[in-house]
């Protein structure tokens, strides 16, 4: 049978092809990246549907940061979850929806790796049908003993062996990394199969925009004032503006900037000098966007330095994020180091976890 001119690779195809690469490998993680496919498309099923079903709302619970819980938001936790409880490959689970680990049912056992994922993020767009996202991230199990343990969750990001997410707009698009490029599926419902549609997704070296919740701006430090003044070509050489373009979800906006070059932030701020680290997660979001981002030639920073050589200290730890082309990046922590040295003196003893975050307080 000859190649055709235009193959259909599935997803199972491709990580299949990327493991050939290496004689050593089991197969464990081209399943374990399907049972993330899986959970994908079951999910899509009901966003897709999310206004004629009974699935759109919120419900009466909250979760650990007192944080109003979108009916969605725990059918996609569950799903995730039950996706990856049985299958002997995971030693143990992280949740943005839960305050602590989440261990493997012992009868089913235990395998080698650990999963943390934000099952549904920019969950606030859900009932606007803005896109909406899930965000999951894979590490190795290191520690002794079957079970896996918080050292196997709370490790750096450059640590990860893979990291993933899936962006449910107008197509459902699943994109992941395995440290060998980064490569983008998108769902056909026709026959239900992930299909390769962008493959070697590099950021393009000119940015085209920014994205940014423009209405903190009454909170932002003089250096991330001044930077966004610099992105807009007010401050500094005057080059011309970038974009401005803010879905308010974050996989919705990190795609874009992916796709057309350009830089998502949320800074930290002295609003609140006990928090000083803005909104996003380290373990849950950060983390996997950052190991996507450098594996598509951008980078990451807190502001203070690499995103994934941050050694965690909590599961829920916030960092300020800055993500998207190297240059604009860099750009941001020059910006910082020259004007922000208030803002660094509170917020770098919380990221060496001298001061752990009260997550009660939310
Ligand atoms: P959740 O983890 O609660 O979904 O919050 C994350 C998020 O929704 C991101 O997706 C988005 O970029 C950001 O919060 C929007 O926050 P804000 O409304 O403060 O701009």
């Amino acid at each position: 049978m000859t190649q055709g001119k235009h193959r259909l690779v599935t997803i199972e195809r491709h990580i299949f092809e990327q493991q050939q690469r290496f004689p050593q490998a089991t197969g464990t993680f081209t399943k374990m990246l399907q049972d993330m496919a899986l959970a994908a498309k079951i999910i899509a099923n009901q966003t897709t549907r999310a206004g004629l079903t009974n699935i759109i709302g919120a419900t009466d619970t909250e979760n650990v940061f007192g944080e109003r819980q979108q009916k969605l938001d725990l059918f996609a936790d569950r799903t995730i979850y039950e996706m990856n409880d049985h299958t002997r490959r995971l030693a143990a689970m992280a949740s943005e929806e839960h305050e602590d680990i989440i261990d493997i049912p012992p009868h089913y056992g235990f395998g080698n790796y650990v999963l943390l994922y934000d099952p549904l993020d920019g969950s606030s767009n859900i009932d606007v049908n803005a896109s909406i996202g899930t965000i999951f991230s894979i590490h190795r199990k290191y520690t002794r003993g079957e079970r896996g343990t918080m050292e196997d969750l709370l490790q750096e990001g450059k640590r990860l062996v893979a990291a993933g997410y899936v962006i449910y707009g107008s197509s459902t698009m699943m994109v992941y990394t395995t440290g060998q490029g980064v490569h983008g599926f998108t769902l056909d419902p026709g026959i239900g199969e992930f299909i390769l549609s962008h493959e070697n997704i590099r950021v393009p070296d000119q940015p085209k925009y920014y994205s940014v919740n423009q209405g903190n701006e009454k909170y932002w430090t003089p250096g991330v004032r001044r930077y966004v003044k610099w992105l807009q070509g007010i401050e500094g050489e005057g080059h011309d503006p970038l974009g401005h373009r803010y879905i308010g979800s974050m996989v919705g906006d990190f795609h874009r900037n992916l796709l057309r070059g350009g830089i998502f932030l949320y800074p930290g701020d002295l609003q609140d000098k006990s928090k000083p680290y803005g909104k996003i997660r380290l373990m849950f979001e950060a983390q996997a966007l950052a190991f996507i981002m450098e594996q598509a030639g951008g980078y990451a920073s807190d502001g203070a330095g690499d995103i994934l050589d941050i050694r965690p200290h909590s599961l829920h730890q916030r960092v300020p994020l800055f993500l998207g082309n190297t240059d604009l990046v860099r750009k941001a922590e020059s910006y910082i180091r020259d004007y922000d040295q208030e803002w660094l003196v509170h917020y770098l003893p919380y990221r060496r976890g001298e001061k752990p975050e009260k997550v009660k307080q939310g």
